[in-house]
């Protein structure tokens, strides 16, 4: 067992550092985006100079989803392995900073030729639509960086191993290589369709793209894409949170399993995201929808992991009846509060999941804003704010620092803010969607239609929900930078629980990775083999690019 006081090793928390610096930077300037964007489609703001609402669209996405999470998870991950499976090497470490500067030039090409108008194509970058060669060539270096990161995850994970023979590797380790594991398969589909379909047609050395292959590839990455940013935010719940509130981890091996699961189970359901789409046959469509109700156990597995967590920490202080529980939680504590307000926006988020991932339903809601809600429930709120809650103790951790009441009083503001703007703006997007409000698009009265005036309310509302949620984001910028270089001198524990009772030979068991990737794999085969090839042997003549921006 590592004692709990040990320092975390200078170089390494270096490396995370600088991860996590890039992470808050894309959240400054992707969370200004967000603001101008919710100003744009209510009507009250035109942009100056000319800019698109799309180029600013563009930004928002990208920095958010792909930047600010990519970097904040793999700083984590690196500061997690360092802290359970013990320093890294100078090779692991050298590689990762080789990883994070491969990373960083790729996200500031991208970023140059989105800002500068060549890439208005938003963050699914969706053939026709055609950017600037620079755009997919800066996503290129993003992805390949972080394969770098993930080889030294795995090469750290490996050495740990041949030190420990027989012995189960720490869970935050094993949970950090399952998420790098399913990152790894799942972005050779975007690398595919980025490398064979979109430079070389940007480039112009071919002239048409097929569409439904591109689109395919993508979203054989881009449904996993969202559970390698939950996965972490769930390490946090299963691994710190027990340790925060005085409690121990319900189950270890419950946690492996869970994590397992969706290894195999995200990867094989990307139809959810074309049930709408001509050129799959309906057959296809349903399994993965079926498949796509399979991945919801993990999450409930979940749910289950933490109300029970709570449940057995309040009793044990003397908790008794059904939810008396809920007043031994350390409400005062913003490490704690932070990510639990992230799990109770879980509730309905995920419901709507499910509602858009049961076919019948998402023919109401598809590409309405319904969906835009959706992800501003589950990412922007579940996995943003156990993110903050955890940059709250990790931050200090790796600069040596202390967090002041003042600053934690500020934090627990930031989350009461975040659920109030959310709310608002969340909530309004659900209810203009259910009324047939186009998602992705700038503001319109489409010639005073009756029904486009309906929706301009709550296009007000999101504006103000998006105007608290900006003040939310400066209050966590002042918070983080306080943290990074002003908060007193001091150690901060980086919390990893213990867990009820030790299950070495079942959490053993939980690593035979050559059977799980091999499952994997055989599912991803299964689910889309067939389709794969209707595609291509019945492809139509594909399609020029378009720049409608
Ligand atoms: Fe989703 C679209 C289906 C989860 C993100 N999703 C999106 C898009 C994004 C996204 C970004 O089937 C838009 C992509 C685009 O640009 O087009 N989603 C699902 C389903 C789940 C789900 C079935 N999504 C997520 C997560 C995301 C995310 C997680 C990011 C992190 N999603 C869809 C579908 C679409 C879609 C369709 C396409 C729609 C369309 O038409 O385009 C499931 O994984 C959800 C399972 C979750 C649960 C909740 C469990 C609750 C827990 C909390 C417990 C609380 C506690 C505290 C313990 C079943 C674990 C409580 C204490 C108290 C006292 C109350
Ligand atoms: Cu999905």
């Amino acid at each position: 067992m590592m004692n709990e006081t040990m320092k975390v090793d200078r170089r390494d928390a270096k490396l995370a550092l600088a991860h996590i610096y890039v992470a808050f930077t894309a959240l400054a300037l992707g969370g200004l985006a967000g603001l101008l964007q919710t100003l744009v489609r209510s009507g009250k703001l035109q942009l100056p100079a000319g800019i698109s609402y799309y180029t600013i669209l563009t930004t928002h996405g990208t920095l958010l989803g792909l930047v600010l999470t990519t970097f904040f998870i793999i700083g984590f991950q690196f500061a997690a392995i360092s802290r359970t499976a013990g320093t890294l090497s100078d090779r692991v470490r050298f590689w990762s900073w080789v990883g994070f500067w491969t990373m960083t030039v790729g996200t500031a090409m991208t970023v140059f030729f989105i800002l500068t108008g060549q890439a208005s194509v938003l963050y699914t970058f969706y053939a026709p639509l055609q950017a600037h060669p620079g755009f997919y060539l800066g996503l290129t270096l993003l992805v390949v960086g972080s394969w770098i990161s993930g080889f030294a995850t795995f090469a750290h994970y490996a050495r740990w191993k041949k030190e420990h023979p027989g012995k189960a590797s720490p869970l935050l380790t094993f949970m950090a290589v399952t998420n790098m594991a399913l990152w790894l398969v799942c972005t050779l589909g975007v690398a595919a369709t980025v490398l064979f379909q979109l430079l070389p047609w940007s480039l112009g050395f071919v002239d048409r793209i097929n569409i439904l292959v591109s689109r395919t590839l993508f979203w054989y990455f881009g449904h996993p894409l969202v559970y390698f940013w939950l996965l972490p935010a769930y390490m946090v719940w299963y691994v710190c949170i027990p340790k925060i509130i005085g409690g121990k981890i319900f189950s270890d091996s419950l946690a492996r399993l869970a994590f397992i699961l969706f290894l195999f189970l995200s990867i094989p359901v990307g139809f959810h995201h074309q049930l709408l789409e001509p050129g799959i046959t309906p057959f296809w469509k349903f399994v993965q929808v079926v498949l796509t109700f399979m991945v919801v156990i993990p999450s409930l597995m979940t749910a289950f992991a933490m109300f029970a967590t709570f449940e057995a920490y309040g009793r044990s202080k003397g908790a008794t009846g059904l939810f008396g529980w809920l007043r031994k939680l350390p409400w005062g504590d913003a490490r704690f509060f932070a990510p639990f307000v992230g799990m109770v926006f879980f509730i309905p988020a995920g419901a709507g999941g499910i509602i858009n991932a049961s076919h019948q339903m998402d023919q109401v809601v598809h590409n309405t804003m319904w969906v835009t809600g959706h992800f501003h429930l589950t990412v922007a709120t579940t996995v943003v704010l156990t993110f903050f809650g955890a940059a709250y103790w990790l931050v200090p951790h790796l600069s040596g620092r202390v967090m002041t009441k003042a600053m934690n009083r500020l934090a627990i503001i930031q989350a009461v803010v975040w659920a109030i703007g959310m709310s608002f703006m969340s909530g309004s997007m659900h209810f203009e969607g259910l009324l047939g409000a186009p998602r992705r698009s700038a503001f319109s009265t489409y010639g005073n239609s009756p029904q486009a005036l309906e929706w301009i309310p709550y296009q007000i509302a999101q504006a103000v929900g998006g105007t608290i949620l900006f003040i939310g984001i400066i209050l966590v910028l002042v918070i983080i930078t306080n943290l990074a270089f002003f908060a007193p001198k001091g150690e901060t524990e980086f919390p990893v629980a213990e867990a009820a009772e030790p299950q070495e030979r079942a959490a053993l068991a939980l690593e035979n990775w050559k059977l799980w990737i091999g499952i994997t794999v055989a599912l991803i085969l299964i689910a889309y083999t067939v389709p794969f090839i209707d595609m291509i042997q019945n492809a139509p003549p594909g399609s020029k690019g378009y720049k409608l921006w």
